[in-house]
């Protein structure tokens, strides 16, 4: 049975993976870690301890403290903010992923980091981005993660530590928000349709980029850990999506459940230039044949789900 640690447990992925991990191979077995405390419930159930990825010897200390064997690696500024912040993202992107690394060659750890769809930049093919393809970002989170895939590599190739990792793309979930991502009006859509009945999209008509809800994000990370490493080619990282989405399309979609919904656009041209940047639409074929990867939900299945998950909490 694995022992895990979890970086950046109190973010978008990190808050749901950890209760989706502990429901798989038990309580005891997922160390909750995150720079900050615990607000909510959540991760009182289980072991939760503060840590400093920037710090070596804090992440070793608390790896072979608690004798894991798999180190999932989270901690990371998100696009937006790394483009308000490129050094502070540089350090925690780069320096958390190295450490976070080290630990694992040190202590002989599998190993997961996800990757993104701003992996990607302007030259990169824009339809049906293929796995192997020009990665040329114009982001400092872009760099991060087109390095941090090289890196995982690299450990893999040189230290034979397990790595493996994913493109995500934008990820839409009704319980932890994201913060200072560029795919976040995907997720404030929704609260904004069941509080207020309607949207003002940040992001322009007509820019599509890959979407997927958060169930299949989670069941992607629990898949590819348990994956058969011979069948494994890629690695670091597999691109993956569920859907390809405008923010027109998650209205009409919107509009489906709740007829009175209504969309408007007042365009923010910092997150507007880091999508245009992006792919509209990524190719998961590598995943599908390399482990299996396939999404439950499409859009019309997330909104469903999504709109009466988050009326339910409201009542
Ligand atoms: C972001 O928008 O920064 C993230 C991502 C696609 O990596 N959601």
């Amino acid at each position: 049975m694995k022992k895990i640690l979890i970086t950046g447990a109190l973010g978008q992925i990190g808050s749901e993976l950890t209760m989706a991990l502990r429901k798989q191979y038990g309580e005891d077995h997922v160390i909750a870690t995150d720079v900050r405390k615990p607000e909510n419930a959540m991760t009182q159930t289980g072991v939760f301890e503060k840590l400093d990825v920037t710090n070596l010897q804090e992440i070793y200390e608390m790896a072979k403290r608690h004798q894991v064997d798999t180190i999932i690696h989270l901690a990371a500024l998100l696009s937006a903010t790394a483009e308000k912040k490129p050094l502070a993202a540089w350090d925690l992107n780069m320096g958390g992923l190295v450490n976070a690394l080290e630990v694992a060659r040190e202590l002989n750890c599998q190993f997961f980091t996800p990757s993104s769809i701003g992996a990607f930049g302007p030259s990169t093919p824009k339809d049906n981005t293929p796995q192997d393809t020009i990665q040329r970002p114009t982001t400092m989170y872009g760099i991060n993660k087109v390095a941090g895939e090289l890196l995982c590599d690299y450990y893999y190739q040189k230290f034979g530590v397990d790595t493996r990792g994913v493109r995500f793309p934008g990820l839409i979930s009704y319980m932890t928000p994201p913060g200072g991502g560029t795919t976040d009006y995907a997720v404030d859509i929704y609260y904004q349709a069941v509080e207020k009945g309607k949207y003002t999209s940040y992001i322009a008509e007509g820019t599509y980029m890959d979407m997927m809800y958060m169930p299949d994000a989670l069941n992607a990370i629990i898949k590819l850990m348990e994956a058969n490493p011979d069948k494994l080619i890629h690695r670091n990282a597999f691109n993956i999506t569920a859907m390809s989405v405008a923010p027109e399309s998650i209205a009409a979609a919107i509009k489906k459940q709740m007829p009175e919904f209504k969309l408007d656009y007042h365009v923010d041209p910092e997150r507007q230039k880091i999508a245009d940047s992006w792919p509209n639409s990524i190719d998961a074929q590598a995943a599908r044949e390399e482990w299996g990867f396939s999404p439950a939900y499409d859009l019309d299945k997330m909104t469903k789900d999504m709109l009466m998950k988050l009326k339910n909490r409201e009542s």
